[in-house]
């Protein structure tokens, strides 16, 4: 399929290709079986200029948009979503700066995320408040010069190898989801530490922990934009990162798709390739339909972002929706085609299926993604 990418886009797209194809692949298992965070990619990476496609160039960045990030997204999951997610996450950390920041904040932090020299995390979960995104309990209180930061953040990508972190705390809790507002923290400021490394089934590659505030103190010109738009600047954030959530799951399914037509072409049963098989054939068929569907959505989807238009949100959860749960039944059918062996380690489609998993549940698991989408769909019928 033709997608009109622009030269420029072209270019990002094989040189992530390039990169993940030469230099993530040889080490996705390793990484997934050790579940270590992958420096030596990270490295690569940064030396390519890559962390810095979504930022602006007067702050050191490539001054591309959301298609540019979610193509890069895209093209290093088809290797390895969990090393991919390694720069998507510092997205999600970097957003609210792009989006929020003072001029200083920006040229203060957004230079050191562009040169991949620090990577950024997004902090707003909580053990108890997830899909729930109003429920948070960490709270922040100005105390002369500074704000003191207390309560314990849960499963952030990135935590503990970022340097640069944005917060979401609440400063009044009798405003509701007015009463939050975000921060940028450092790693290494006082009364800031990190909690557990998770065990998890997928994307093993990137690193999930806890961040804990206690007590923490950090200046007052920490504050992103003004007290009481923390929720806002989370919800504004969401809708431009989700779609990179999309493109992971974009490129997940594709990696899968390609192993398992490969394989099919390979592998000879009742005297002739399993590619020959209409079940087969069939099951290929509609993978490629699934995965080209998605890729329509996401592209257009990035598109009607980076135009400046104003209500993304339908769209944005739209593509999160669609090619993450097309990355699930995809990876399923791939582990399918490759049978026993599509179980075992050796191939690595078992790894790209617990890969998929967990992109129908973060940045808003799909079924809040379907909340929000109808709660838009009526909004917009009241307004005709
Ligand atoms: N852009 C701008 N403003 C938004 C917004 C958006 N996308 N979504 C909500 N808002 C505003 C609302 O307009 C409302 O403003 P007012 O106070 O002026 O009315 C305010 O934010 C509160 O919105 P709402 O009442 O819809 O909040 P809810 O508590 O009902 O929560 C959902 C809404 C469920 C959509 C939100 O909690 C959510 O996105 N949850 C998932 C969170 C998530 O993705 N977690 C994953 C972890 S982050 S990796």
């Amino acid at each position: 399929m033709e997608y009109f990418l622009s030269e420029e886009q072209l270019i990002i797209k094989e040189l992530a290709k390039k990169i993940a194809k030469e230099k993530i692949a040889p080490i996705a298992q390793k990484y997934d079986e050790d579940q270590a965070f992958p420096d030596e990619a990270i490295k690569i990476l940064a030396d390519s200029d890559i962390f810095g496609i979504y930022i602006e160039e007067k702050y050191g960045g490539l001054g591309g948009g959301i298609l540019e990030m979610s193509l890069v997204v895209e093209e290093l999951s088809k290797a390895c979503g969990g090393i991919a997610l390694s720069f998507a996450g510092t997205a999600l950390g970097a957003f609210p700066i792009v989006l929020f920041g003072s001029d200083e904040q920006r040229q203060k932090y957004l230079p050191e995320i562009a040169s991949g020299k620090k990577l950024s995390a997004f902090g707003l979960t909580e053990a108890n408040a997830g899909s729930d995104a109003a429920g948070i309990q960490t709270s922040a209180a100005l105390d002369g010069n500074e704000y003191v930061l207390n309560g314990t953040k849960q499963w952030i990508t990135n935590g503990g190898d970022a340097d640069i972190y944005t917060v979401i705390a609440c400063t009044d809790r009798q405003k509701g989801a007015r009463g939050f507002s975000a921060f940028i923290v450092e790693k290494g400021m006082p009364g800031f530490s990190f909690g557990k490394k998770e065990n998890k089934m997928g994307i093993r590659a990137s690193t999930t922990r806890e961040l804990v505030f206690d007590n923490c103190r950090i200046p007052k010109e920490n504050l992103l934009s003004k007290e009481g738009i923390g929720f806002i600047v989370a919800m504004k954030t969401l809708d431009r990162t989700r779609p990179g959530v999309a493109a992971q799951a974009l490129g997940i399914a594709q990696g899968a798709f390609d192993e398992a037509l490969a394989y099919s072409k390979e592998r000879v049963q009742f005297g002739q390739p399993i590619s020959s098989f209409q079940a087969i054939q069939h099951m290929l068929a509609d993978m490629a339909i699934q995965i080209e569907a998605a890729r329509c959505l996401v592209y257009q989807t990035c598109r009607h972002i980076d135009s400046g238009t104003k209500n993304i949100s339908k769209e944005s959860a739209m593509a999160k929706v669609m090619a993450s749960d097309v990355a699930m039944k995809v990876t399923v059918d791939a582990v399918q085609i490759l049978g026993g062996y599509g179980y075992m380690k050796e191939y690595p489609v078992e790894k790209m299926m617990r890969d998929a998993k967990i992109t129908q549940i973060y940045e808003g698991t799909n079924q809040i993604q379907r909340n929000v989408i109808a709660l838009e769909l009526i909004k917009e019928l009241s307004k005709k």
